[in-house]
């Protein structure tokens, strides 16, 4: 999940003189702030900074963050899917993938770079909404009222999510992830019909290219909870990123042995004492089995997260995860 941010003061002190959106579009920036929380925590891998809106202009809707993502138009009949492009991340995000080639040389070859984008129904679900929302009704009334165009809308997110996952994985990307926050309001039949082919398709695209580089690309798809998990293992996920409302040996039961699984320790813990924080995390190790699982929090971390609690916490994955393989 987000592991850079607010909790971090070299983060701040980066923000007061840059805003949000600049700090993604200028790779020294996104590159630094990528850095920051692997050098002061000691994590296995780096997260680009980015977000998974920084598409959007390129599609023809600018998008403001305030710290909440707001667009300047929505996004709710035939009509205005008709005004969206398929966006070309060459031309659109070149930023994004100079970020990327950046990281290659600034990180330690042993320190995997993740590249991410969102899930076409999470990015539909903001172009409908314009903000981030709690009841998703637009979304919802869309979906119900008229699926054509909410397929026409899908596919325009999945091919413009397609090019670019596919294109950090040219430019560097180690593993590409897609983030599906908001799949989990659907009921199962509906994110079979709305969500899950459309993932699918993304990762068709990131597969193809990986191949043709000779790659094998960890694929892992955030799904959250849902109720609907068992069908993640027709998306073509190599992972499955989970948050906490799932024990993972549950989680695990549901979709099978062929996939990984990735997370799931609530953020809020590490608002809590370093003792509560090292049980949780070999709480979430025990269930999670001896192989197959990437640790990590359940979601982002939280902007007042003290960051020695954030380095307790990889400090007690590092001991725990070498004592179980010794
Ligand atoms: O380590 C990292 O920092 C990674 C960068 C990262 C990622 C992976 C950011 C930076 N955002 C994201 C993903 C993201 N963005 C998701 C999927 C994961 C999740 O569920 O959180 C979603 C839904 C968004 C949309 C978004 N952008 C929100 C969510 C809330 C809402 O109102 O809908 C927010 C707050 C943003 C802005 C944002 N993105 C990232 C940061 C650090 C911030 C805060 C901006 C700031 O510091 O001013």
């Amino acid at each position: 999940m987000r592991q850079a941010g607010r909790y971090l003061p070299e983060y701040r002190a980066l923000r007061e003189k840059h805003d949000f959106l600049t700090s993604c579009r200028t790779p020294e920036l996104a590159c630094e702030i990528t850095l920051q929380p692997v050098r002061r925590l000691g994590v296995d891998a780096a997260i680009l900074f980015s977000d998974i809106l920084v598409p959007l202009p390129g599609m023809g809707i600018d998008v403001e963050f305030t710290p909440g993502p707001r667009l300047e138009r929505t996004i709710r009949s035939a009509g205005d899917v008709a005004t969206l492009r398929v966006s070309d991340p060459h031309e659109s995000t070149p930023y994004v993938l100079d970020a990327i080639r950046l990281l290659r040389r600034e990180l330690a070859p042993a320190v995997p770079l993740i590249g991410f984008a969102g899930a076409p129904f999470t990015m539909a679900t903001y172009l409908v909404e314009g903000h981030g929302t709690k009841q998703f009704a637009e979304i919802k009334r869309l979906l119900f009222t008229d699926s054509d165009t909410a397929h026409a809308l899908l596919s325009k997110c999945a091919e413009t999510v397609g090019r670019y996952l596919a294109a950090q994985v040219e430019a560097g990307a180690q593993a590409a992830m897609l983030f599906d926050t908001w799949a989990s309001l659907l009921a199962p039949s509906d994110y079979r019909e709305f969500a899950l082919p459309y993932v699918s398709r993304v990762f068709a695209d990131v597969k193809r290219v990986a191949t043709t580089l000779g790659l094998d690309v960890p694929r892992i798809y955030y799904a959250g909870t849902a109720g609907w998990l068992d069908a993640c293992r027709a998306t073509d996920a190599t992972v499955i990123g989970l948050d906490w409302r799932i024990d993972l040996d549950r989680a695990r039961a549901g979709l099978g042995d062929q996939l990984a699984v990735q997370g799931n320790l609530d953020p809020t813990v590490l608002l809590g004492s370093t003792d509560g924080i090292t049980s949780r995390a070999a709480d979430v190790l025990r269930r999670a089995g001896p192989t197959g699982h990437i640790f990590n929090l359940g979601h982002g971390i939280l902007p007042d997260t003290p960051p020695d609690h954030a380095r307790c916490l990889v400090d007690a994955v590092a001991e725990l995860s070498s004592k179980r393989t010794a």
